[in-house]
């Protein structure tokens, strides 16, 4: 029944044609695991053929108008040039997520190194990426550190803490009036007896410590296998911590798959709880990023599924009924108040996204419309030649 008042339900249809996801560069360029990267054809060999690949998502998707950098992957000359280049093309520059785990000086992590010369070091790239915010117009700069120990013993776990504390404050003062830090949590890899920021409650400790330009980034993959994620996104939001997600789909680890497809169920228990604290508008402050590689799938493609799933899990949160839901809960009705969100959640929402793409001048199948577009073909015969571009490149 719920699905007859989908289609035509104009506040919906509204806040999904408002709706915003965030693309990475590097989803673009070739991944593998750590025993093999099959090269795609027509892969971009640089950042500017990065953003014209994002570009083509948000072309077909309508909802996915900023592309975010890794920096370094992402260096260029000009940033400033490539914001001119983003802009071109319809989409903009989005966040700028640092990379302080990919040199040897970071064997023993990097703002919480023991040695100072290697701190300085990171911090400086840290505040370099800012420089990089600067000219882009970025808001938002993304911290994910790889620090933390194999062994017990290896080092002292507060003053690991303790030098993190000190990074952050320094990154925190370094920012512009209308810019964030953003502080992600992984509960291991690639240390495997203590990471330096394993979780939420971490996170926010140290946001919370940093100053009010810091908040916390729940990046989807980055749990033991069932967490109840939608509980930290709730606590999160409730302490005005949450400032982003980077959404991805595992099974087992860190797998970086195509969001929604190992459990689209809870993707939408998650979106519950961000339409159910008002926090789906882009200017309520959570960024809505996607932080995949698609190592085997075509990539283009892989980030408009993405894309749409994210949407669909958005439509059905956005098509619960809340009235029905807090009376069940208000009434101690507990099959009721389950029901309603199933209910929802068992709703067909592609009539009502064929709508909302509709409004948005967008085709309906996203899907079949890039695979028409002859896209795939142009890049696969003019990217001949160069270094494709990928994981450190
Ligand atoms: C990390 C983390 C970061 C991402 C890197 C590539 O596991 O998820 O967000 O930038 O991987
Ligand atoms: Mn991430």
């Amino acid at each position: 029944m719920i699905s007859n008042q989908a289609v035509g339900n104009q506040a919906v249809v509204a806040s999904l044609r408002a709706q915003r996801i965030e693309l990475p560069s590097w989803a673009f360029g070739n991944s593998g695991t750590r025993f093999k990267v099959f090269a795609q054809k027509g892969v971009p060999r640089d950042p500017y053929e990065k953003v014209a690949d994002a570009a083509q998502v948000n072309r077909f998707t309508g909802i996915a108008p900023t592309v975010a950098l890794h920096i370094p992957w992402d260096r260029v000359d000009d940033y400033a040039d490539l914001a001119r280049h983003a802009s071109d093309l319809g989409v903009s520059l989005g966040t700028i997520n640092s990379n302080v785990f990919q040199d040897d000086d970071y064997m023993l992590g990097s703002v919480c190194n023991p040695d100072p010369r290697v701190r300085r070091k990171a911090l400086d790239h840290l505040l370099a990426c800012i420089d990089v915010m600067d000219a882009t117009g970025s808001r938002d700069l993304k911290l994910w550190f790889s620090d933390g120990t194999n062994y017990p013993g290896q080092d002292d776990i507060r003053a690991r803490q303790d030098r993190l504390a000190e990074a952050l404050a320094a990154v925190h003062a370094r920012l512009g009036p209308d810019q964030r830090m953003l502080l992600e949590y992984k509960f291991f890899e690639p240390s495997f007896y203590t990471m330096d920021v394993p979780d939420w409650g971490t996170a926010y400790i140290q946001c919370v410590t940093a100053g009010p330009k810091a908040k916390v980034v729940v990046d989807t993959g980055h749990h033991a296998p069932g967490t109840n994620i939608e509980f930290i996104v709730a606590s999160l939001l409730r302490a005005d911590r949450l400032g982003g997600f980077d959404f991805n789909s595992r099974f087992y680890a860190d797998d970086d798959l195509m969001v929604g497809s190992a459990d689209p169920f809870q993707l939408f228990r998650i979106m519950h709880e961000v339409v159910q604290a008002d926090a789906l508008s882009p200017d309520s402050g959570v960024a809505f990023m996607l932080d995949q590689c698609h190592n085997i799938e075509p990539k283009i493609p892989g980030q408009i599924r993405s894309v749409m799933n994210v949407q669909e899990a958005t439509a059905k949160a956005l098509l619960v009924d809340v009235d029905a839901l807090s009376a069940a809960q208000r009434n101690g009705d507990v099959l009721g108040a389950n029901a309603v969100l199933m209910d929802a959640y068992n709703t067909d929402v592609r009539p009502l996204l064929a709508e909302v793409r509709g409004g948005l001048g967008v085709d309906a199948d996203p899907m079949r419309a890039y695979a028409d577009s002859g896209y795939a073909a142009t890049i696969e015969a003019d990217r001949v030649g160069g270094q494709a571009a990928g994981w450190g490149a």
